[in-house]
């Protein structure tokens, strides 16, 4: 017999897979589209117990995919107004690269792809047809990685670069009110749709919908040349949790190619890449004072000197040396691990800027916990990862499966305190993960 939680778990992900086009939502009216790193963790939470599910997901999205390889953040497979801003305003085609069948957005999200492929080989209880997949859409993930290193790293660092916040995930991280502040954009007229699905409480300001739209404005007037946004952009951020996502993605493609055999050339690209990036990040990234990783103004120069869930996540992609694990590991306890508080915040909740109930300012997200629990695993923090891994199936358990929920324990006494999206599909996909370890 099924466990109720894993029936409830499936649900979700089997009403949100859409038949006629053979992807998944994250929610339902929130987000009614296909997003692309929602696309591969749902993946990992099908290949559980329906592969054939995880393999469309992928093809769909990778059918997406631009002639340099770039995957957009948003694919448009159906028509809808719930959702603003829409593939009207992103203008995709402005782009001569871009997918002449799918509209899309011409912004990306962090590359998944590559580990989520490895993943689905871990579950699968076919190997050699799972396997057999993966060398089917393998090259359309390293030309992804190929896209990044080509047009994303101007000073050749073997960091790339985000040029909005939606780029990130994170979307209204504190982070950004430090970028907002050096820009000035005009008071757009238009209208919201977020907000009349979920309480304004909980999403992020008009305020900073201008800038969020303002910077696509500034993309578009130059066709989302990559050249030109590297130049102009007002956002211009190398983020630890986007470029950890490449870095674990660049270790599965090896590991996988290594598994399909020939290839030399690729592996090859792929160890050079795994190497200058991972030295960069070390050396860029690492802020000694705080003992974790941080942002990198790319525009402005300067790091952005705070702590959030993102800090910790290049644990997941063995980044940090085991002293600086340590240090790590002590500061997220120090900070983010009091009794009071349900691991792991997304943002730092001693700071002026922690709000646990908006958005990625404060709350608790699945995708990270998920990833900071395989994180503290691989580098033998077992106790804290088993604390993660409970915490995370007693918020979903007690409160549903919703996008993200308040890290603060006292606020769970009614079983209240999930925020967001219901019904959410990277809560119930990773949550099927975590219960079957
Ligand atoms: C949220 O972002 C979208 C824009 O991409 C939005 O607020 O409209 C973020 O949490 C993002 O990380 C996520 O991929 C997306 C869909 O779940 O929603």
């Amino acid at each position: 017999m099924k466990d109720l939680l894993q029936q409830r778990a499936e649900h979700v992900l089997n009403t949100n897979f859409k038949d006629e086009g053979e992807f998944t939502i994250p929610c339902e009216n929130l987000y009614p589209f296909q997003w692309f790193w929602d696309s591969g963790l749902i993946a990992i939470g099908f290949a559980h117990y329906d592969m054939q599910k995880a393999e469309k997901e992928i093809k769909t999205l990778l059918k997406a995919q631009w002639h340099n390889g770039f995957i957009p953040h948003i694919i448009f497979h159906t028509e809808t107004d719930s959702y603003f801003p829409g593939a009207d305003f992103h203008r995709s085609n402005l782009h001569p690269d871009a997918s002449s069948e799918h509209k899309s957005t011409g912004m990306t999200q962090p590359p998944v792809t590559g580990f989520v492929l490895k993943e689905m080989y871990r579950i699968s209880e076919n190997k050699k047809s799972t396997l057999e997949f993966i060398a089917s859409q393998i090259d359309n993930v390293f030309d992804n990685h190929n896209y990044f290193y080509k047009n994303r790293d101007p000073q050749n660092e073997g960091l790339v670069y985000i040029y909005h916040n939606w780029e990130s995930g994170t979307d209204n991280s504190p982070i950004w009110d430090d970028i907002w502040d050096t820009m000035n954009p005009p008071e757009y007229d238009f209208e919201r749709r977020d907000t009349t699905h979920v309480d304004p409480e909980q999403r992020p300001s008009k305020r900073e919908y201008d800038h969020y739209l303002h910077i696509i404005e500034i993309a578009k007037k130059h066709n989302y040349s990559d050249e030109k946004i590297a130049e102009l952009s007002p956002f211009l951020v190398q983020d630890p949790l986007f470029n950890a996502m490449l870095i674990k993605s660049n270790e599965s493609l090896i590991e996988l190619y290594e598994l399909i055999g020939g290839n030399e050339d690729k592996i090859e690209q792929l160890k050079k890449w795994q190497e200058k990036s991972i030295t960069s990040f070390n050396d860029k990234l690492f802020d000694e004072e705080l003992g974790a990783y941080v942002h990198y103004d790319l525009r402005n120069e300067r790091p952005l000197r705070y702590l959030s869930s993102s800090s910790f996540s290049p644990l997941f992609a063995n980044i940090p040396d085991s002293e600086k694990a340590e240090t790590m590991v002590k500061v997220m306890m120090e900070k983010f691990g009091s009794d009071a508080q349900y691991l792991c915040a997304s943002f730092d909740p001693t700071s002026d800027r922690f709000n646990p109930k908006k958005y990625w300012r404060g709350p608790v997200w699945i995708n990270l916990n998920w990833m900071l629990y395989k994180g503290l695993k691989q580098n033998g923090f077992d106790t804290i990862a088993k604390r993660v891994k409970e915490d995370t199936i007693e918020i979903i358990e007690n409160n549903g499966f919703f996008e993200y929920f308040d890290s603060r324990k006292e606020m769970h006494k009614d079983n209240n305190a999930g925020y967001g999206g219901n019904n959410f599909s990277w809560t119930a996909a990773l949550l099927l993960d975590l219960l079957k370890e």
